[in-house]
This record gives structure tokens, C-alpha cells and sequence, in this order.
């Protein structure tokens, strides 16, 4: 006889029903019995919520993190107690800095025995509290619902990031009452537009300005302003640069996308436009120009919320408000502005965006050597030059890993906003299983591919066994050159030797992957690895290509970032 399934009323009850009127449909956790009436709420929900359940917190975390980049609706993810929360700070801090819509809930010893030493008594909030927007305990069963309401309010509003609440263990099994929350309506109030006199600000720089650039960043992507940002572009002949989540609002191939001139765009241009995202050691820390005698660019920076406009270097102009708004605005008011200037086309469309177009298309052309290379041990960029071909327009690609995954955000330019997703700048190895989850789940019909490096593999590499329990077929790509490439180069540069940089060279990460039930291979020379990547694609299976590549090769890096 199938089970009745009461509807429960207790707190898990409550803050399942909070979390589903903000779009959530999918908690990632890992099991404890402080968050149990969690899962009981969400398997007595109607329909029940779906549960993917990890074999790390941390993964739980990246998977609520990478639904959160790729849906731009929160992610949610439920960690018991204790070590259940403590594992998840870097993945929170990931979120931090990416700006992502996370809610954590935690479990929490109870408060009727607190300080007298209970399992895994410790208070969370002042743990998380730097790396969140808030970071509180709900006591009373009564208002979980509301409490949890609030943070996906919070982690939703301008500037989004990660909310963490735990709830007493008296809160989350007590009585929350008969009326599950159903009357909120989700997400945030959206942001205001930017006060349009810094918009005429910014036209009028852009109207004076002979060799701009436009960088666009992974804010305009998490808050949908990606139509209005192509559209700007392409009526102002602005050259760009796209950055983290930004890459692929200009798809491939586009004339105005000059990324790969990037050393020329920004050395010689004469005002840079960043919007959506920081001015932090990715875009130089805001100094361009200066190059060949030329003045310092001009810098404008603009942001989704005033307290994200760069203060540590001087800003010609700024914006704070919602992105879409800003760029229609700015759209209507540059031609105004030129036009008061006495011109009818922007100046730069004449010399300086077809001198990056051909220097970018020039770099694309000089790619082709290295991605079709035939070098033997393989050399990375051939693992690229392989995957381009068998890559659909809608992929998701996920890098995790050092020099393995810079070379794929070099040369791997997407198709399309929202196929790509790297660590950003926290720059946290151990990303590659918790966002590929996510992925598949986010984006069910789109190929899903895995970068890893073989030093990030070991972070995250047993949640594959996920990916086999839950039927979530990926495609990784096993960067294996055995070493620790980011770090022994550097170290030799700096020291002259390296040590604690090298792996097991030829490790068999396959292996890992089939033992917990998905398929892999082995891959040692340049012409087998086509063949392999479409046995993977075809295999419907979590399936590991591991390529052994050459140790030799070191990733051409100007900056340590440091
Ligand atoms: C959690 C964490 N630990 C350590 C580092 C430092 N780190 C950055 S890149 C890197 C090497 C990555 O090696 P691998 O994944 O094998 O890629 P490769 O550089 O060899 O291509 C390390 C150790 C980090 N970024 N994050
Ligand atoms: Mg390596």
C-alpha cells in the first residue's frame, strides 16, 4: 500500500516552502541529523523538491553557486552542523566574490542545552559573516519561514551574493504552524537605473575619446543586462573585451570582440569602460594605457550597485544602477554627445576598431598552429583545437584547473553568455564537480564540459559518484601533465628549482571515474583524443578523457596575479 505523506507543518516544512517561491528547485546537501527536517519537507512538499546529495559540502555549495550563474535564479544549499558548515567556507567565498545568489541554511546544536558542550555546538554566523551578505541564527520554528524569505531576498538584491542562516536545532524540528508560506512573491526589488547625469558624463567622455574600449564582465551576464550591452556595442562601433561570465555576449568571430588584441586594446587606448565587474588584478587593477609614450586611458567604471565602483584608483566616471538601463541609456546619449562634438560616426570606427579586429583575427589565425599541433606528448592547445570541433553552440564549459584551464579562456571563445564558468576571481581550485552538477541539472539538454587539471581533479574527483547516482552525464577532460603547472613555473622563475610541484605523471584519473561506475580513457597521443571526445559525448555516461600532456609546456603568463 503506497504511504500516505502527511503535509508537515514543522520549521524544514516552512523554509522549504520559503525557498520555492524564490525559483528554487533543487537543494544540494550532504546528509545530517540537524537539517533532517529539511528533506522530510522537502520529500512531503507537493511536488516534493528535488535533493542532489554530495559526497562534500563544499561541492554542495559550488552545485547551489553554478545553478545560481547559469539560471540567474538562487541556488540553495542545506549542510548539517558543525563540520558540515566549516566545509563549506571556500565555496562560500567563491559566491563572495562572484556575486552569486547562494543561500547556505545550516543545522545548529540546540539552544536548550547550549554551552554545555553538544555535538557540534559552534556558532556559525561570526565564521561567515566576512564572506556574506548576512550571516544570522533563526530560533523560533514560528519564523523560519520568514527568515528564510529574507535571505533569498537578500542574497537576490544589488549587489547578489551568498546568505547563510542556520536555524537551532528547536526551530528547524518544532511546530512552524499549519500555513506554509505562499503568499511572497520571489526575488528582489530590481535595481534603480543610473542617475542619468552620470550617464550623460560618461557619453561625454566616450564622444571626446578616440581609441575606447568596452570590457564586459560577468555582472552583466547574472543580471540579464547582456542584450542591452550587445546592442550598445554594436551602435557605438566599441571594441570589447569580454571578461569571466561576459564572454560570449559577443559570440565568437564577432568583429567588435577584440579579446585576443587585448594587450594592444588596452596599452594603447585612451578611455576603458568596464562594466560589471571589479578592477582587480584580472583587468590590471584599472591602469591601461600608457603604452609607447601614449597618456593613461581614462577609466570608467560601472556597477550594478555603488558600493562596487572601484575606490583604489582614479575614475574618470562612474555609474551604480541597474546594467540594462545603463547601457540603453548610454546607447541614446553617445550619439548626442558626438553629435554636439560636430561628428556624425564615432571617430574610432574608422582606424582603431579595424586595427584590434585585424590584430584579433590575426592571433585567432596564428592559433591554428598550436591547435592542430602534432606534437608528441601532446601539447594542450591540441586538446582545444579537438574540442572546438565537437563543441555545440549551447555548451557549457567549465574550467578547473592552472595553466590546462588558462589556455581554454584564452582560446576557447564561447558562442554564446552563460556557457562559461571558471572560479572568478577568488581563484579556488576544486570548483570542476559541484559546478558540473549543477550544469547538467541547469541546462539538460546542452553538452556539459569538464576542464580539469590533474592537481584540481584530487579536490572534487569522488563526487563523480554523484554525477553516476543521480544519472548526470559530463564529459571531462583530464589535463594531465602530472605537475602542478601554475606552481612549478613560477617557482622556478622566482627560485631557480621547484619542489612540492610535481604529481604522479601518467596517473589513471579514468580509472577513478570507473570504479565509481561512469567510463573514461586514456589518451597519450594527438590523433586519438577526436575519436575519444565523441566516445565520451556519445556515451551518455559521467566519462573522464585523461590526457597525458606535455609537462614542458608552460602557459605564457605576463601576471601571477600577486
Ligand atoms: C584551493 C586551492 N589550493 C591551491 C591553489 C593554488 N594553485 C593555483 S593553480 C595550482 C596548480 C593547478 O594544477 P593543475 O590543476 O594540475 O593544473 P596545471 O597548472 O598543471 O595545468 C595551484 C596549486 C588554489 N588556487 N586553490
Ligand atoms: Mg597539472
Amino acid at each position: 500500500m503506497a504511504e500516505e505523506k502527511e503535509p508537515a507543518h514543522h520549521g524544514g516544512a516552512h523554509a522549504v516552502a520559503a525557498a520555492r517561491l524564490h525559483g528554487v528547485s533543487t537543494m544540494f546537501t550532504l546528509s545530517g541529523g540537524h537539517v533532517f527536517p529539511l528533506y522530510d519537507g522537502a520529500v512531503k512538499a507537493d511536488p516534493p523538491m528535488r535533493m542532489v546529495d554530495v559526497r562534500h559540502e563544499q561541492t554542495a555549495v559550488f552545485a547551489a553557486e553554478a545553478t545560481a550563474r547559469l539560471t540567474r535564479n538562487p541556488g540553495l544549499a542545506v549542510v548539517t552542523a558543525g563540520p558540515g558548515v566549516t566545509n563549506t567556507v571556500s565555496a562560500i567565498t567563491t559566491a563572495w566574490f562572484n556575486g552569486s545568489p547562494v543561500v547556505v541554511l545550516g543545522g545548529r546544536a540546540p539552544d536548550y542545552r547550549w554551552g554545555s558542550g553538544g555535538l557540534q555546538e559552534i556558532d556559525h554566523p561570526p565564521l561567515l559573516a566576512p564572506v556574506t551578505k548576512r550571516a544570522w541564527t533563526e530560533h523560533q520554528a514560528s519564523a523560519v519561514g520568514a527568515a528564510v524569505d529574507e535571505a533569498f531576498r537578500l542574497a537576490t538584491a544589488p549587489h547578489r551574493g551568498p546568505v547563510f542562516l542556520d536555524f537551532a536545532m528547536e526551530a528547524l524540528f518544532g511546530d512552524g504552524g499549519p500555513g506554509l508560506p505562499a503568499t511572497a512573491p520571489g526575488g528582489a526589488e530590481p535595481a534603480a537605473g543610473p542617475d542619468p547625469a552620470d550617464v550623460e558624463a560618461i557619453a561625454g567622455l566616450l564622444a571626446r575619446a578616440s581609441r575606447p574600449v568596452l570590457v564586459l564582465g560577468s555582472d552583466v551576464w547574472l543580471t540579464g543586462a547582456e542584450a542591452a550591452a550587445r546592442e550598445a556595442a554594436c551602435e557605438l562601433r566599441l571594441p570589447v573585451i569580454a571578461n569571466g561570465q561576459g564572454r560570449g555576449i559577443l559570440p565568437a568571430g564577432h568583429e567588435l570582440l577584440v579579446t585576443r588584441a587585448r594587450s594592444a586594446a588596452f596599452g594603447d587606448a585612451d578611455l576603458v569602460l568596464v562594466a560589471g565587474t571589479p578592477l582587480d588584478f584580472r583587468l590590471g587593477y584599472g591602469e591601461f594605457g600608457g603604452r609607447d609614450g601614449n597618456a593613461p586611458a581614462q577609466v570608467v567604471h560601472v556597477a550594478d550597485s555603488p558600493g562596487h565602483l572601484a575606490t583604489h584608483c582614479p575614475l574618470a566616471a562612474s555609474a551604480a544602477g541597474d546594467l540594462t538601463g545603463f547601457f540603453t541609456a548610454l546607447a541614446a546619449a553617445v550619439p548626442k554627445a558626438l553629435g554636439q562634438a560636430g561628428a556624425t560616426a564615432p571617430p574610432w570606427a574608422d582606424t582603431w576598431l579595424p586595427r584590434l579586429s585585424a590584430a584579433a583575427r590575426g592571433a585567432i589565425a596564428a592559433d591554428q598552429a598550436l591547435m592542430t599541433s602534432d606534437a608528441d606528448p601532446v601539447h594542450p592547445m591540441r586538446v582545444y583545437g579537438e574540442l572546438a570541433r565537437v563543441l555545440e553552440d549551447d555548451a557549457v564549459v567549465i574550467g578547473d584547473g592552472g595553466d590546462f584551464v588558462s589556455y581554454a579562456g584564452k582560446y576557447l571563445e564561447p558562442q554564446r553568455p552563460g556557457g562559461w564558468l571558471d572560479p572568478g576571481p577568488y581563484g579556488c581550485l576544486g570548483t570542476g564537480l559541484g559546478y558540473a552538477i549543477a550544469a547538467r541539472i541547469a541546462r539538460p539538454s546542452s553538452q556539459v564540459v569538464l576542464l580539469l587539471g590533474d592537481g584540481a581533479a584530487g579536490f572534487s574527483l569522488m563526487d563523480v559518484d554523484t554525477l553516476v547516482r543521480h544519472r548526470l552525464p559530463v564529459v571531462m577532460i583530464c589535463g594531465n601533465n602530472g605537475i602542478w603547472a601554475l606552481e612549478k613555473y613560477p617557482m622556478q622563475a622566482l627560485y631557480g628549482y621547484d619542489v612540492l610541484a610535481d604529481l604522479q605523471p601518467g596517473c589513471r584519473y579514468d580509472e577513478v571515474v570507473r570504479a565509481l561506475g561512469g567510463a573514461g580513457e586514456t589518451v597519450t597521443t594527438p590523433d586519438a583524443i577526436g575519436p575519444a571526445l565523441r566516445r565520451a559525448f556519445d556515451s551518455g555516461l559521467p566519462y573522464l578523457v585523461n590526457v597525458i600532456t606535455d609537462p614542458a609546456v608552460a602557459y605564457p603568463r605576463s601576471t601571477t596575479g600577486v
